[in-house]
């Protein structure tokens, strides 16, 4: 009796010990479920117009999203992304683009024309050489969590806003972060700067990088005239900057009007 008393007695406490084990393991891996799938229950379903704002940074800058948009163009280490003519807001100081960071080549699921959903975070990316700068509204996609889901291929292309001279009328830096990202046509333009590129001294050969420094017909002089340096604009706040920026002649002299 006292052995089988002691076998009873003994066998509890290891039985308690593998419940114990077993919850403590089925919690950790419930957890785990969880905290995998924060993530991608954190991503909320935005519009590109409700993302860029009728502002330069946006509202939901940080935040874990889901955009919807067809893809416009590629370049080496991202893309654009532009919500459908049939689904815009109808605020037309909201833009209806958005650029999609992806760090490296972009996925095939990224192809032009393709309508996709893809899920990423808003940053608003300012690049470190160029401080003063307007930040960019981007989707940042981190690999291994973000994903791109395809809708539908071969979709056309949003029509392209063309530029107008009343988009430049109030002389504002931001004039055209109401387009930002987006497809925007210019047809005609006067240029006021030789482009970037390189030339090479032995064969007296160049190559543009591909920027352009123009004025739209109609409108006399670039933002920035040869002298005026551009920080002396940024740096005014925006009381100095909005009304006044016609009205002194330093600024006057620095806007086309
Ligand atoms: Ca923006
Ligand atoms: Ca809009």
């Amino acid at each position: 009796m006292d052995n089988g008393q002691q076998s009873v007695v003994s066998d509890q406490p290891n039985a308690e010990c593998k419940m114990r084990i077993y919850f403590r393991f089925t919690f950790l891996f419930l957890l785990s479920i969880f905290c995998l799938a924060l993530p991608v229950a954190a991503q909320k379903d935005r519009t590109i117009g409700e993302v860029q704002g009728e502002k330069n940074a946006s509202p939901f800058a940080g935040d874990s999203v889901r955009l919807t948009g067809i893809v416009t163009a590629r370049l080496k280490g991202g893309f654009f992304l532009q919500t459908p003519d049939d689904k815009t807001d109808g605020n037309s100081s909201t833009s209806e683009g958005i650029y999609v960071f992806t760090k490296s080549e972009p996925p095939g699921e990224a192809a032009i024309g393709n309508l996709i959903s893809v899920t990423g975070t808003i940053e608003e990316f300012r690049p470190k050489t160029e401080p003063l700068s307007l930040p960019i509204t981007e989707l940042s996609m981190f690999k291994d969590r973000d994903t791109i889901k395809v809708i539908s291929k071969a979709n056309a292309l949003p029509k392209s806003v063309v530029l107008t001279v009343n988009d430049f009328n109030k002389g504002l830096l931001d004039a055209l972060e109401k387009y930002e990202g987006m497809r925007v046509q210019a047809d005609e333009l006067t240029v006021v700067a030789p482009t970037g590129g390189r030339v090479d001294d032995k064969t007296a050969a160049s190559q543009s990088n591909g920027v352009f420094y123009a004025v739209l017909k109609g409108i006399l002089r670039p933002f920035r005239e040869p002298g005026i340096e551009i920080y002396d604009y940024v740096l005014l706040n925006d009381k100095d900057r909005s009304g006044k920026s016609c009205g002194t002649e330093k600024i006057s002299r620095a806007n086309q009007c």
